[in-house]
């Protein structure tokens, strides 16, 4: 058979349009592909919610792939076992109460396992603004990463969800453009960024699960971002915390839109 490469094209281009016009209204849109935001999108897929999922960079799983200090594997208390078996993830028991995984293998599982639940991802897209109308945040603002990284004058599209996940990481990106673009209003102590305090695993892995709530109306924060919303300790590579927050947050944000 012949290929013509211009089919070839088309096809591409035909169907990545069609999936992000099926996108432009969902239930939730996470902001970040890191551990907490592909757990959040598989439980809320699972539960058979609309989500769409925007990364950044050219691959999903933000800080995971380089384990501790580039050492490529991952620690996981037992807690987070549950989950690890949710997404098929092999794991060794180190020691009692320390488990060990993969890191390539973790992000890999997390990204087939959120994908074949039905999560939508477009890789290579930046947040870059929210949605803003008299009941809170209704979507995002999104343009390619390239032109940020380029700094060339792109306007943005926008898409519209329910509920908006911040999961972006140490950056907690939404977070900040709420406080930057409406004002001090996070449901914080401050209603700013309370943020993120030096390494303590064992309080910043509790933290982080308790931090997972409303930043603001139609925003929820999940993983690394929750304690830099909420005030809470970094914990560096042990990773169940970022699973947890991203389990807990697809439970809150899954009542609230069954509620509504
Ligand atoms: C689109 C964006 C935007 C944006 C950022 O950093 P992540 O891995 O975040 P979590 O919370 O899933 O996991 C945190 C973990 O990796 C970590 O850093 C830990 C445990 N640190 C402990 C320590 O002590 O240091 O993923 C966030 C993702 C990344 O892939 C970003 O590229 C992406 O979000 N992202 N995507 N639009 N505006 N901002």
């Amino acid at each position: 058979m012949k290929l013509d490469d211009i089919v070839v094209s088309k096809a591409i281009i035909e169907r990545w349009s069609k999936d992000l016009v099926d996108s432009l209204e969902s239930d939730v849109a996470i902001a970040g592909g890191g551990p907490a935001g592909l757990t959040a999108g598989y439980y809320l897929a699972k539960k058979g919610f609309k989500v769409v999922l925007f990364e950044r960079k050219l691959s999903v799983g933000g800080g995971m792939w380089g384990g501790g200090m580039m050492y490529n594997k991952c620690v996981f208390q037992e807690l987070s076992i549950p989950v690890l078996e949710e997404f098929k993830i092999r794991y060794e028991e180190y020691q009692p109460g320390y488990f060990l995984t993969d890191s390539l293998e973790t992000v890999s599982c997390l990204c087939l396992e959120a994908i074949r639940a039905g999560v939508r991802i477009f890789n290579l897209i930046s947040v870059e603004d929210v949605m803003i109308r008299e009941e809170g945040v209704t979507g995002l603002v999104l343009n390619w990463s390239a032109v940020d990284i380029a700094k060339l004058h792109v306007d943005p599209l926008t898409i519209r969800s329910k509920y908006v996940v911040d999961a972006s990481g140490h950056a907690a990106e939404v977070a900040h453009i709420i406080v930057r673009k409406i004002g001090k209003k996070l449901l914080t102590e401050t209603g700013e960024l309370v943020g993120e305090n030096p390494m303590w695993a064992e309080i910043g892995e509790r933290l982080i699960v308790e931090n997972t709530k409303e930043i603001y109306p139609g925003v929820y924060v999940a993983g690394m971002a929750s304690n830099a919303v909420f005030g809470g300790p970094r914990m560096g590579p042990i990773f169940g915390g970022m699973l947890l927050s991203g389990k807990r947050v697809a439970e809150i944000v899954g009542e609230k839109i069954g509620n509504s």
